[in-house]
């Protein structure tokens, strides 16, 4: 049998054992209905210190991944019941593992096949362990690549949305996000409630206490705002020390009691400035609904109006 392959498994294996660094412990599951080779390259690939699983039909390897989540699975073509290609699909609709496929029928199926059926590579049997080898490696090293940027992209995306200081979504998030309800909520004639917090005479507490000082309350501010949330509402810092929060599914009287309970928390939170001092600080608050064919400038405004009105008639209340 060993002269199936181009070089003999033992030849291979010293070879590559004295070429290459040991891998990492990646698992790959085979599948192939000829045992020989299901088996030969099973013990190659244990060799080469890869965690291996083997199955020699589709259906099994469908039952193994229940369990068993490799890296890679290298899956011969031509098996009884369900082909190798069906078993590609299956697994890339169904998990985020890499797929190899090997066949020796080359004129049967074409390298675009096993592609379009989403296969990461293909390889003609008999092959070289070297070149399978190498072939998984570069799998790997795609997969953790993609693993990386998919990551970094995620991170700059959730950075590019959040305000550094309280973690809440920044000013860019609240406009890009109050357009879209008021676009919803106005299409499907759905409620939509708009809170606006501005903190009181903070600057005169920045004067007095620093700047870091400042920057503490409104750090606690971020997280006193969202503990007083539903699952649906968002909070923004959209200003320095101004705030909103968006309500979708929200009428004005529910939108009252959300912005009520931060009012309370915000003036029932104590900072300690300095040591010794324990001092406190509150919020002005403006609500409003939105009404039908409001567009989205007209609504802002009046909330931000119900807002000056919470400054002008004493601060630390809410109007709408
Ligand atoms: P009012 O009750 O009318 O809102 O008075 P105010 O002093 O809060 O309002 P004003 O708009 O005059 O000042 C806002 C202050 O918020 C100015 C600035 O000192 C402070 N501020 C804005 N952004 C930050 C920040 O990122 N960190 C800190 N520590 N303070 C900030
Ligand atoms: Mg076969
Ligand atoms: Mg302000
Ligand atoms: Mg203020």
């Amino acid at each position: 049998y060993q002269l199936y392959f181009t070089v003999s498994r033992k030849a291979a294996v010293q070879g590559i054992l004295f070429v290459s660094e040991k891998p990492m412990a990646h698992a790959i599951l085979i599948v192939d209905d000829d045992i020989a080779i299901k088996e030969s390259v099973e013990e190659f690939l244990s060799l080469m210190d890869y965690e291996v699983k083997s199955a020699d039909s589709a259906f099994q390897a469908v039952d193994i991944l229940k369990t068993f989540k490799p890296d890679i699975v290298l899956t011969d073509i031509m098996m009884q019941g369900m082909d190798g290609l069906e078993l590609t699909r299956l697994i890339r609709d169904q998990y985020d593992i890499d797929v190899m496929v090997m066949t020796g029928y080359s004129a049967d199926y074409s390298y675009e096949e096993a592609i379009n059926a989403g296969a990461s590579d293909f390889i003609f049997k008999p092959f070289r362990f070297e070149e399978l080898n190498l072939r998984i490696k570069r799998m790997l090293r795609e997969a953790a690549f993609k693993r990386e940027r998919d990551k970094l992209l995620k991170d700059m995306k959730q950075l590019a949305i959040t305000d550094g200081l309280t973690g809440l979504f920044n000013s860019r998030q609240f406009f890009h996000q109050i357009k879209q309800e008021v676009e919803r909520s106005q299409r499907y004639s759905r409620n939509l409630s708009l809170l606006m917090l501005d903190i009181d005479f903070f600057k005169k507490y920045n004067d007095t206490w620093g700047h870091l000082e400042g920057d503490k309350v409104l750090m606690s501010m971020g997280m006193i705002i969202s503990s007083c949330l539903r699952s649906m509402d968002s909070a923004y810092r959209y200003g320095g020390e101004e705030f909103a929060v968006i309500l979708p599914e929200t009428e004005l009287n529910e939108a009252c009691l959300v912005g009520s309970r931060i009012k309370d928390n915000v003036q029932k939170a104590v900072f300690i400035p300095k040591h010794g001092v324990k001092t406190s600080v509150t919020v002005s608050i403006g609500a409003a609904q939105i009404v039908k064919g409001e567009d989205l400038t007209s609504f802002i405004k009046r909330t931000d109006n119900a807002l000056y009105l919470s400054k002008k008639n004493g601060r630390n209340q809410l109007t709408v």
